[in-house]
């Protein structure tokens, strides 16, 4: 009868009678873990200093106040024209935010009622029946308290008062003797994304809110805190893997864990007793796996998911389950030392990887409205171009699981930097605590996941050191600022994640050499290369540049006409330089930075829609210089990570993709300029060389097809071989010098081009075209491109073709959505390009609504009547 009376079930089942009995009980029962939702029923309101409370209005948690806002209508969409400004007076008030709990008497009879919040951003003070039981003070952490004495039987108030971030920030700051004199910025006191505060591609919208699920815990005599699926020794032989599980215990006792295992539907297990004492245990549980089918990076092999279920019990009763999964690989951050310093490449299951990518920002300014859809539109977006890579920038926030899951299944690895974006950090010693338990939380969420090769400390803040008033500190606080700096990038996170995660590198900062000293005969570490664009040198310029792993380099473009035009009013289009225009351009000169390069590269476009057009090809040319070279130095350098992916909100940025998860140029060239066979045309030392980049793990038989053709399609040079393609390296396998075919009869280097072809089984690999004056000097011609648009099944296929030269031919169809497989084709004279095309239009709108843009259409049909 005890027994039954104290299970969880005896409880249910007897209702108010064994209720009263448990009292008596003498012995706490075992009852599984319990999680209650406590994510709906909000209701939110500014508080009004000094006045009359305002009203109460409905708010959807997880969320923002700005969503809030926007979804009771009391704000105008914060990203159309120029509203941004006037909504900045969110970020000076106080909010508050009320629900309430039902407890019931079986919640409260578990020893253990905890109410947690998985995210609060940021500083927070949660009251229940008014009654102070947490202040929070860190948007990147889990908060758990427990609050079974301030909860009564029945309906219990919940608040949770948000003062306004700038006033938490003063208080927290206030307490830091040193920060004046190094000059940190006061909003950093308090962990919250920085691109919140603005960035150079994101508005401003600082933001307050419970932006993570909040639940009620109860439990008894343990619960799972945590599954570690730890990869000790992984090969194609055999995968040994700790299960460590984290088991927070009420008593000494006896626990059982089991663990069952698996890939797809085939699960073992196994089952092992442990002693639990009071607090946090860890239990290890090994498991060998035979033969494991092992995940690889996108390009490389599959990414097979590996499933561990863990089930706590205590006597006989089950007190918490857990799930975890991982992909089983080996990693190795490789650094030797060479010939040119030292290197830095990731080797997974064995392999040099060449890291190709994207570096990734926030998918919004206000998270909570991201989709899965969303999340997959972008993501696959970064396979279907190639890349295998991301680096998911430190200026945000730690992702859902639903993003990392995404990049595992993908083959995405993913650089993931410690959310520390340039600003400089306080030293102070509270600051240092609350980062550790911030890497902890993160870490211990995140580190099952096999896209993660990287945990990087920071963006830029090393770099930051020089930055501002800190370049002008006097000696001893200098001194401090950089002891500070070291003690929380290589101390604290470094130590933490040493513990918590050894089997994965750490790295300090991004850029960095790891305190080494660099030169040109020594280079080591990863680089983010500005002299294009910020420092606007000439794309070439990423051609002297030999770094060992670039994670950031790139330039800026306009988005399609389409999102443009959700932002704007017809006057705002009327140039790059309007309001509006310029309220989404982030970055100081932006717009002029773009116009500067349009002019040196390419002219002045004939009117706004040629201007967006012409941005996207200018940026998409000028990142393929760069992404090229990379892949060309291969061993030299191991990664190439344009800045950026993707966008937060519609504006000029450095993004592929705009906010729409609309493909641009750029993320078509990527397409091509990630190939795993990668054929490169490059002009140096007075020749034309043909390279062949190879991704693949074995040698590859191919066709090398060059031909040296005029504009009009007259071919004056060809010359054709096969090539054994070295695995995974670069080969120069063709040089042909200029002077044997360029100024002669027919080969003006402003009408003529090359296009090299690389084949494999007669199956076109790659193709690549190289020019020999830049586009402002080019003789393009005006191109009368055929079109040829039909139905298969559910696809359409669009067949363009021209007898002379077209470049960069752009298809569009309005305001009709589609997806292409490829766009900003260009047309060899005579030869004929498909593209296929996805669509929910008829073929009949497709038809209506097509247009073409060229890269002499841009310029006008003057370029074209008479060459320039
Ligand atoms: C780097 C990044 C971002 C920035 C980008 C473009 O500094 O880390 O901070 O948006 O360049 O300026």
């Amino acid at each position: 009868m005890t027994d039954l009376i104290c299970s969880r079930r005896g409880v249910r089942g007897l209702g108010l009678l064994a209720l009263s009995l448990i009292a008596t009980c003498g012995f706490i029962h075992a009852a599984e873990r319990h999680s209650q939702q406590l994510n709906t029923q909000w209701e939110f309101r500014q508080i009004v200093a000094g006045g009359p409370p305002s009203e109460w209005h409905p708010a959807t948690i997880p969320g923002d106040v700005h969503l809030d806002l926007l979804a009771n209508k009391l704000i105008p969409d914060p990203f159309y024209r120029d509203n941004e400004a006037k909504l900045q007076w969110i970020e000076k008030a106080d909010w508050e935010y009320r629900s309430t709990l039902e407890a019931s008497n079986e919640t409260l009879s578990h020893q253990h009622v905890e109410l947690v919040f998985e995210g609060l951003d940021s500083a927070a003070d949660v009251y229940v029946n008014d009654k102070l039981v947490l202040h929070a003070d860190n948007a990147f952490r889990e908060f758990r308290v427990d609050v079974k004495s301030a909860l009564k039987a029945g309906t219990n108030s919940l608040r949770v008062v948000f003062p306004a971030p700038a006033k938490s920030a003063a208080v927290v700051a206030a307490k830091d003797p040193w920060r004046t004199r190094i000059g940190t910025d006061e909003k950093v006191y308090v962990r919250k994304p920085a691109y919140e505060y603005g960035w150079d591609w994101g508005p401003r919208f600082v933001t307050s809110g419970i932006w993570r699920p909040v639940h009620l815990d109860t439990w008894d005599e343990a619960r799972i805190a945590n599954v570690w699926l730890r990869q000790q020794g992984v090969s194609s032989a055999s995968a040994h893997v700790n299960v460590v599980a984290e088991v927070i215990a009420s008593h000494d006792g006896k626990a059982k864990l089991t663990v069952s295992f698996g890939i797809g539907t085939e699960r073992k297990s196994v089952t092992q007793e442990a002693i639990l004492r009071p607090g946090t245990n860890e239990v290890t549980i090994p498991v060998d796996l035979e033969h494991p089918h092992l995940w690889y990076p996108a390009g490389y092999g599959a990414q097979p998911i590996y499933h561990f279920g863990v089930q706590a019990s205590v006597g006989k009763e089950g007190v918490d389950k857990a799930e975890a999964k991982t992909g089983l690989r080996s990693l190795e951050l490789h650094r030797e030392l060479d010939q040119w310093g030292r290197s830095f490449e990731f080797r997974v299951n064995g392999i040099p990887v060449y890291a190709k990518g994207a570096d990734v920002i926030p998918f919004d300014s206000f998270p909570n409205r991201v989709t899965t859809k969303d999340y997959r539109k972008v993501l696959e977006a970064a396979r279907d171009a190639n890349m295998n890579m991301i680096r998911h920038w430190g200026g945000g926030y730690y992702e859902t699981q639903e993003f990392y899951d995404l990049c595992d299944e993908l083959g995405l690895m993913i650089w993931q930097d410690f959310m520390f974006g340039n600003d400089w950090q306080p030293g102070t010693y509270d600051f240092k605590l609350q980062v550790e338990k911030e890497v902890r939380y993160q870490v211990d969420r995140l580190r099952n996941h096999p896209s993660i090769v990287l945990w990087s400390g920071n963006n830029e803040t090393e770099a930051a050191f020089n930055w501002g008033q800190r370049s002008t500190l006097a000696p001893d606080v200098h001194l401090r600022a950089w002891q500070d700096y070291l003690t929380l990038f290589s101390g604290v996170i470094a130590r933490t994640v040493a513990e918590v995660d050894p089997e994965r590198p750490y790295w300090p900062s991004s850029p960095s050499a790891d305190y080494e000293e660099t030169s040109p005969t020594y280079e080591t570490g990863d680089y983010h290369e500005w002299t294009v664009w910020h420092g606007r040198a000439d794309f070439e310029e990423y051609e002297t540049r030999f770094n060992r792993f670039t994670s950031e380099y790139g330039f800026q473009s306009f988005p399609e006409m389409r999102t443009i035009e959700s932002f704007t009013t017809p006057e705002d289009r009327a140039n790059i330089f309007t309001p509006v225009m310029l309220a989404h351009q982030k970055n100081n000169a932006g717009n002029s930075i773009i116009r500067d390069y349009m002019l040196r590269y390419y002219g002045e476009p004939k009117d706004f829609a040629s201007f967006l057009y012409a941005s996207q090809v200018l940026q998409a040319e000028g990142v393929k210089v760069g992404a090229e070279h990379l892949r060309r130095i291969r061993p030299r350098n191991m990664g190439g990570i344009y800045w950026q992916l993707n966008d937060c909100w519609p504006v000029a940025s450095w993004a592929s993709l705009d906010y729409y998860g609309r493909w641009k140029a750029l993320q078509y060239y990527a397409k091509r300029f990630y190939a795993p066979l990668l054929v490169s045309p490059h002009l140096e030392d007075g020749t034309l060389a043909v390279y062949v980049v190879s991704d693949k793990i074995s040698t590859t038989h191919a066709q090398l097809r060059l031909r040296i053709m005029n504009f009009q399609g007259q071919v004056v040079r060809e010359k054709q071989q096969e090539v054994e393609v070295a695995a995974l390296a670069s080969s120069k396998v063709l040089s042909l010098p200029l002077s044997e075919f360029l100024n002669q009869k027919d080969t003006d280097p402003a009408t003529t081009f090359a296009v090299a072809e690389l084949s494999v089984d007669g199956k076109l690999v790659s193709k690549n075209l190289a020019f020999f004056t830049k586009p402002v000097q080019s003789q393009l011609l005006h191109p009368e491109i055929g079109t040829e648009l039909t139905q298969e099944g559910n696809r359409y296929k669009l067949k363009l073709s021209s007898p002379v030269l077209a470049r960069d031919v752009y298809v569009s169809f309005g305001d009709l959505d589609a997806t292409y497989s490829d766009n900003y084709v260009n047309l060899v004279p005579g030869e004929p390009v498909t593209i296929e095309i996805s669509s929910p239009a008829t073929l009949g709108q497709l038809k209506e609504k097509l247009s073409l843009m060229s890269l002499a259409d841009a310029f006008g049909p003057s370029k074209a009547a008479t060459p320039q």
